[in-house]
């Protein structure tokens, strides 16, 4: 007889997917003999309803990686030279980590930068502890734009918070515009929504300068050109009005300085419209009627489109949009951008972050969206002293951030300090001073809010933390106490700054139990106006920013023709669907997938440079180039390139990706990165 095989250990873990993904998943997670060994979506939780996306159904592939950073790293050679790191203790890396901050705090602490975003968008590993740690310090603040400023500063100035429509409503929807949204790649979970519409008879238009996989599935595809999206909106107001195809009781009761708006989209007939977005006269006057005569009518409104100098102004006028023909009167009419103020009223971010730890200080503020400009400023009256430490966690800006030469420029900088807390040896890791080992979301605790729909989650550890790794929480803890920074708010575990996250609003055993709580909220929020501004009331004019306009990028064929003489290609750079932003390039499965670095360019500006599909290219400008492949693509419209980004340059063919010809040009309101806003030409390589 055989020997009865050992009992497997198994148990199944809740947690949240912790990616900055507007669908922010519940996860069931498998566990053997204390190896997690499946992750998959939680069949219970209604907008996850049991699938994941490809990415994170490698979780643990990317979790057991064979370069897992699991010691702390020193950095043993020059900065300028390729990087060479050894192991040492954690002992060793934290006392010299805080002998040095703790030099630099004693003559400013505002020469000590953080720097970070929503590599994980939990609430206890994002800015808890981390927060606490630099407000106790005094040192540098961060603008965290480089990703949602534009859009949500522009919806702050219209509705007063970052609100909108529930996302299962648009499920009910009869017409739906994806504008600005891959939502096949970055929003799947709304993506089977809108296919529910779709079987129903809703017609779907997606307005996008990309023919992406979501413009296939939809009725029909408006390409206009990069940063013209405002002008859009006014043309749809322009013919919302003269074909009164306005609810003019809604704009009565709940719309503040219509007539001036009203006076502006007058300015803007299709033919001018046309001429500015590259699209036809037939397009702008169809989608307006669509618009005007559909009812219930849904915009899915996303990110892509304020990537612009103008799309602040943009998302402002979009967000306009509902509230002419009173869409908001129907649970499925209305407009969804980001969920993020609903969740802003159960998040208690001041018991997280502790501001008062600041105790009357007000330390400078840096855009991270311009990190290569700032980390190469002197010292200065206006900027304070030059930047002397960087502290990156949870971001990978070397890769991600614009102008890729600028802010390597600034990371070798003689003198800076640097020390990256990371999953891996990414671009930025590289330029660091020292790596420190960080968990993932299956080795530690948080909590979640979401800004694509209106729950909150729980994400309880799967497993321990793997090889010397600590959670980024733990990191701070143990800097501070090494620091002489002694309030006990710097001592608190992960699950008291858990117990903290949220007011009384939520339900703390239900979440627990449950993994997930749904926020309480009426299902046609703005039915009867009631918006959250001073006045209750939408705003055409804001205070801050005036009447929106169209405002053009800073680079295109009318705005800088010179400039576009030489560059005449506008380049966008969306992410690819198997990565999230540079997470999981390293990921071999989903690399393979993805191929290879490649732009998408339309067979007429191919042939006009003789290029071959297939062929190595180079895309270049002023600011610098890459190398990727060429695609020859129905993808791409006339005078339109979209590279996909967003690669590690260190896994691209000749060391450079996407945002090697990028700039640190900021949108008009919110401080936001204008990625899409980029003229290059491309050459054969
Ligand atoms: N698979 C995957 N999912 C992701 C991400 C990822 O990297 N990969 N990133 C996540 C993050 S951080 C974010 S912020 C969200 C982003 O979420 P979305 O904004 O929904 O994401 P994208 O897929 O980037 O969609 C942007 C679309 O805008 C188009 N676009 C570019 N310029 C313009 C323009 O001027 N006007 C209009 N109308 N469209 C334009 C692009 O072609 C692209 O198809 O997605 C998240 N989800
Ligand atoms: N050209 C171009 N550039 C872009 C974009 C574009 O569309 N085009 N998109 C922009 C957008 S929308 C965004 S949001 C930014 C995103 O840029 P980032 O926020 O930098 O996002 P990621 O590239 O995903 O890098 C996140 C890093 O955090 C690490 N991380 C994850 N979890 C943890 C953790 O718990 N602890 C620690 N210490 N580290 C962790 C991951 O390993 C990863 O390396 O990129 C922007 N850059
Ligand atoms: S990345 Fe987005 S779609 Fe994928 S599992 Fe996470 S939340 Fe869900
Ligand atoms: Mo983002």
């Amino acid at each position: 007889m055989n020997a009865p095989e050992p009992a497997i250990a198994s148990r199944v873990v809740h947690g949240a997917c912790p990616h900055d993904c507007p669908d922010t998943c519940a996860l069931k997670i498998t566990v053997e003999n204390e190896r997690v060994v499946k992750v998959q979506g939680r069949a219970e939780h209604p907008s996850t309803h049991g699938a994941l996306c490809t990415k994170v159904s490698r979780y643990p592939e990317r979790t057991y990686h064979p370069e897992r950073l699991l010691q702390p790293m020193k950095r043993v050679s020059a900065k300028n030279e390729a990087p060479r790191f050894e192991p040492v203790s954690w002992d060793q890396a934290l006392d010299d980590i805080a002998a040095r901050l703790s030099a630099i705090a004693a003559r400013d602490p505002q020469a000590i930068q953080p720097y970070s975003y929503a590599g994980t968008m939990g609430l206890v590993q994002g800015e808890s502890m981390a927060a606490r740690f630099f407000n106790a310090l005094g040192a540098a603040r961060l603008d965290r734009t480089i990703c949602a400023s534009a859009g949500a500063e522009a919806l702050n100035a219209t509705y007063g918070s970052r609100v909108g429509m529930h996302l299962r409503f648009f499920a009910e929807s009869r017409l739906i515009l994806i504008w600005g949204s891959n939502s096949i790649a970055s929003n799947l979970h709304f993506w089977t929504y809108a296919n529910q519409a779709k079987r129903n008879g809703a017609k779907l238009i997606c307005i996008d300068p990309r023919k992406t996989e979501t413009a296939d599935k939809c009725h029909q595809h408006i390409a206009l050109l990069p940063g013209t999206d405002g002008a859009l909106a006014l043309g749809l107001m322009h013919e919302l009005i003269l074909n009164r195809w306005l609810d003019q009781d809604y704009l009565d009761r709940h719309v503040e300085d219509w007539h001036a708006l009203r006076e502006r989209a007058l300015q803007w007939p299709p033919e001018r419209v046309a001429e500015v977005c590259g699209i036809t006269v037939e397009e702008v006057r169809q989608l307006a009627r669509d618009y005007g005569t559909t009812v219930p009518a849904a915009i899915r409104l996303n990110y892509g489109m304020q990537r612009v100098h103008g799309g602040g102004n943009a998302v402002r006028l979009v967000a306009l949009l509902p509230c002419l023909i009173g869409a908001w009167k129907h649970r499925a009419g209305g407009l969804l951008l980001s969920a993020s103020g609903w969740a802003a009223r159960v998040k208690n971010t001041k018991a997280l972050e502790r501001p008062d730890l600041l105790a009357g200080r007000r330390p400078r503020m840096v855009n991270m969206s311009a990190i290569g400009e700032a980390l190469l400023r002197e010292d200065s009256p206006d900027f304070g002293p030059r930047i002397e430490a960087l502290v990156v966690y949870n971001s990978n800006p070397v890769a991600v951030a614009p102008y890729t030469a600028q802010v390597l420029r600034g990371f070798q900088r003689p003198g800076l300090f640097t020390v990256v807390l990371e999953h891996f040896m990414t671009d930025t890791a590289d330029q660091a001073d020292y790596v420190l080992p960080a968990t993932t979301q299956l080795e530690h605790l948080d909590v979640h809010t979401s800004y694509g729909h209106t729950d909150v989650l729980r994400n309880e550890p799967a497993v321990a933390p793997l090889g010397e790794a600590k959670p980024n929480t733990q990191i701070f803890r143990e800097l501070a106490a090494r620091m002489g920074l002694d309030h006990p708010c710097l001592r608190e575990t992960d699950e008291e700054l858990a117990a903290q996250a949220f007011t009384d609003a939520i339900d703390q055993d239900l979440l627990k139990a449950q993994g997930f709580v749904s926020l309480d909220l009426p299902e046609a929020p703005f039915a009867e106006g009631g918006w959250p501004t001073s006045t209750g009331k939408v705003q055409c004019i804001s205070p801050l920013y005036g009447l929106p306009d169209h405002v053009p990028n800073r680079e295109s064929r009318l705005s800088s023709p010179q400039l576009a003489a030489r560059y005449p290609l506008a380049m966008i750079s969306p992410p690819a669907r198997n990565f999230l932003n540079s997470s999981f390039v390293n990921v071999k499965s989903l690399r393979d997938i993805e191929g290879e670095p490649l732009v998408e360019m339309h067979a007429d500006d191919a042939a006009a440079r003789h290029l071959t599909h297939g062929g190595m290219v180079r895309i270049f400008n002023d600011r610098g180039s890459l190398r990727c492949r060429l695609h020859i693509s129905e993808r791409a419209r006339p005078g339109v390139v979209n590279g996909l980004g967003v690669w590690w340059r260190k896994l691209s063919p000749g060391g450079e990706n996407v945002n090697a010809v990028t700039h640190q040009g900021l949108t008009d309101i919110g401080g936001g990165a204008t990625f899409y806003d980029c003229l290059v030409e491309i050459a054969a390589a």
